[in-house]
């Protein structure tokens, strides 16, 4: 299975995405979790990312799209994957079509986890996370809102989206996604 979860920050992706992960066997590949690994490493990449993601900002295409495009060719994504956070642009979005297209390996579903501004704002400042700061937050949903959310057209014209309410017990938005791709 090769399935998407697309949302606003803290609507859920990792969350879901690792429960996913465990029952289908398949790895939970999150561009923000590669993205902080390669800072914490001080790589090339990792000092171009560093910027950005303090902000709040979208790292560079190219580089978000070089690091998936080698993570899915490991050997554990041969059998599927749960992308977790990408892709987050148009540019992101064709480069993922093309890339699964050229392998006979497309998309088999989009989860897009609905979740309200406010509610985000509260959960992401409970979690503390370096960029879960309000100033941040706040670029980080109008980030979303101009630039990713947008991109959910192009997965419906496509036939691949599902929109699931991201608000409620773990458990439940768990079964409604397991519904949706059965
Ligand atoms: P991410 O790491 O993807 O950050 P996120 O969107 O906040 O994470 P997520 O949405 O997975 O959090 P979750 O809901 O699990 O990105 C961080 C940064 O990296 C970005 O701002 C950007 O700079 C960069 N980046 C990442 N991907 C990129 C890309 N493709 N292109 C360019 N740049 C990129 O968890 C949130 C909290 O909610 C948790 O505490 C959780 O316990 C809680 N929660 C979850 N479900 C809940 C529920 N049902 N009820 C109550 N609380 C719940």
């Amino acid at each position: 299975m090769r399935l998407c979860l697309f949302g606003p920050p803290g609507s859920g992706k990792g969350t879901q995405g690792e429960k996913l992960s465990e029952e289908y066997g398949i790895p939970e590949v999150s561009t923000g979790d590669l993205l902080r690994a390669a800072v914490a490493a001080g790589s090339e990449l990792g000092q171009k990312a560093q910027e950005a993601m303090s902000q709040g900002n979208l790292v560079a295409d190219d580089v978000v799209v070089g690091m998936i495009r080698e993570r899915l060719h490991e050997a554990d994504a041969e059998p599927g994957f749960i992308l977790d956070g990408f892709p987050r642009s148009f540019g992101q979005a064709e480069a993922l079509q093309e890339m699964l297209a050229a392998e006979g390996k497309p998309l088999h579903r989009v989860i897009h986890l609905d979740v309200d501004r406010e509610e985000i704002i509260t959960r992401l400042m409970a979690r503390k996370r370096a960029d879960d700061n309000e100033a941040t937050i706040r670029n980080r949903l109008e980030v979303y809102s101009s630039q990713t959310r947008p991109v959910l057209e192009y997965f419906k014209e496509r036939d691949l989206l599902t929109t699931i309410q991201g608000v409620g017990e773990v458990d439940e938005i768990y079964a409604n996604i397991k519904a949706a791709i059965a």
